[in-house]
């Protein structure tokens, strides 16, 4: 299936005047308290964010998966579903490949149904977490951390390939996300497990070609229960800096114990220039990947304050990397993305509205409720006209929920691809 521009057009018919009445409104009043409101649209619209391969089917949980009808079946019907959601909202142009989950078969065709598709091949990401068909080492023990040299060298060599499988499609960096841990006490000695790490991302890492980054994520537990061998943002820092300058980490915002400040973490790592790439997702007890924002939309909003304080003011942190790295079983995969997407734009329009400038004021003179006052002065704006303006001006749709069902999108998906198709992933 594939949205025509008139289609698009079309739906913006009936939704335009109201749209502008709200735009006006809100531009009237940001504009008179000095915000430049041309730049905030400007910033939304350039604002891409990688979809990762797994998340366009429906997702299981450990007891089991429903699947959802019309799902993906291959590498091209899922950059088909990306270019579905990318021409509603033009905020998701660009994928994020799961190897060997989706190894092209043709990479000229891949790369030309991506081109025609407006999506870029962002970080490309390697699975040392579940053994595959015919391969000869177990990860059941760990990878990159096994004692077993044979497994460790294994695993270096595929994180290579997937290195090569990128880098011919335009891709530039290399996520790893480490299952590797224990689930029992005395299972591992931690001090070997990581100095193995180390040397086997070192390893990989100077495989990489010159213009590439590597974002390491971590994870406090799951799979495994005792321990992970990268658990946190700082174990992730010591082997990122182990590796080079151009290894960085990553933060998914579903790998924190409850109630961790991960904007504290957001900045201290765009400070040191080590904030390489981020995941978005929402959670309440653990690495739920559910929808952005759906659970605690404060802290995603606290959270963008320092991603744009730091693209503002430390020039020492590359571009980050952004991708959703949700996937859940029961609503429409599509349909979820879509509200994702919606949520990430909002906390950044907001974040964008805060007065920097009077923020620093009122901590400078210790004024307490005054900080708390301009943060809540941004956050209770309603942003979405700026958001559907930023959609409008770059050729989406003002409610891309609206038109997907309008559209019937997933009604044709299953007409095209059956209702029993299943997507690789998780
Ligand atoms: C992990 C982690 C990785 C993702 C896998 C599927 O928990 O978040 O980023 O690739 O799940
Ligand atoms: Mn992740
Ligand atoms: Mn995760």
């Amino acid at each position: 299936m594939k949205i025509q521009k008139q289609q698009l057009e079309d739906l913006n018919k009936s939704g335009i005047s109201d749209h502008k009445t709200k735009f006006d409104f809100l531009t009237q009043s940001l504009s008179k308290d000095g915000t430049d409101v041309e730049n905030i649209i400007n910033k939304l619209a350039e604002f891409q964010v990688a979809i990762p391969s797994w998340a366009l089917g429906a997702g299981g949980t450990r007891f089991g998966r429903f699947s959802y009808g019309g799902e993906p079946a291959s590498l091209e019907q899922k950059i088909e579903d990306i270019g579905l959601i990318h021409s509603l909202t033009q905020t998701a142009g660009a994928v994020s490949l799961h190897i060997p989950w989706d190894v092209p078969n043709d990479y000229q065709a891949i790369k030309e149904l991506a081109a025609l598709n407006k999506i870029k091949f962002d970080a490309v990401n390697s699975n040392t977490f579940q053994d595959q068909k015919d391969q000869k080492e177990t990860y059941k023990y760990g990878s990159l951390s096994n004692t077993s040299a044979a497994v460790r060298e294994q695993a270096i060599a595929h994180n290579k390939e997937v290195i090569e499988i990128g880098n011919k499609l335009g891709s530039k960096s290399l996520t790893v996300w480490l299952a590797d841990g224990a689930s029992f006490p005395g299972q591992n000695n931690f001090q070997t497990a990581l100095t193995h790490t180390q040397n086997s991302l070192i390893d990989i890492y100077e495989d990489m070609p010159a213009d590439w980054k590597m974002f390491i994520e971590y994870k406090p537990y799951e799979p495994y229960f005792y321990s992970t061998v990268i658990q946190d943002w700082g174990t992730s820092l010591m082997l990122a800096n182990g590796c080079g300058e151009r290894a960085y980490t990553l933060v998914d915002l579903g790998h924190h114990l409850p109630n961790t400040n991960i904007e504290q973490i957001v900045s201290i790592l765009m400070l040191k220039g080590k904030l390489g790439g981020f995941h978005f997702n929402d959670s309440k007890y653990g690495d739920d990947d559910i929808t952005v924002g759906s659970i605690k939309p404060y802290a995603l909003f606290l959270i963008f304050n320092e991603l744009v304080y730091g693209m503002q003011n430390n020039p020492q942190n590359p571009e980050l990397g952004w991708m959703i790295d949700a996937s859940h079983n029961l609503k429409d995969p599509l349909e979820d993305l879509i509200q994702s997407l919606e949520a990430i734009q909002e906390a950044y329009a907001k974040a964008l509205l805060i007065d920097q400038n009077a923020l620093r004021a009122a901590q400078e003179a210790h004024d307490v409720t005054r900080c708390q006052e301009i943060l809540q002065e941004a956050y209770r704006t309603d942003v979405r006209p700026l958001v559907r303006e930023a959609r409008l001006q770059t050729g989406g749709v003002i409610n891309p929920i609206a038109a997907y069902r309008k559209l019937e999108v997933r009604e044709q998906l299953i007409k095209e691809r059956g209702k029993n198709t299943i997507a690789t992933g998780l």
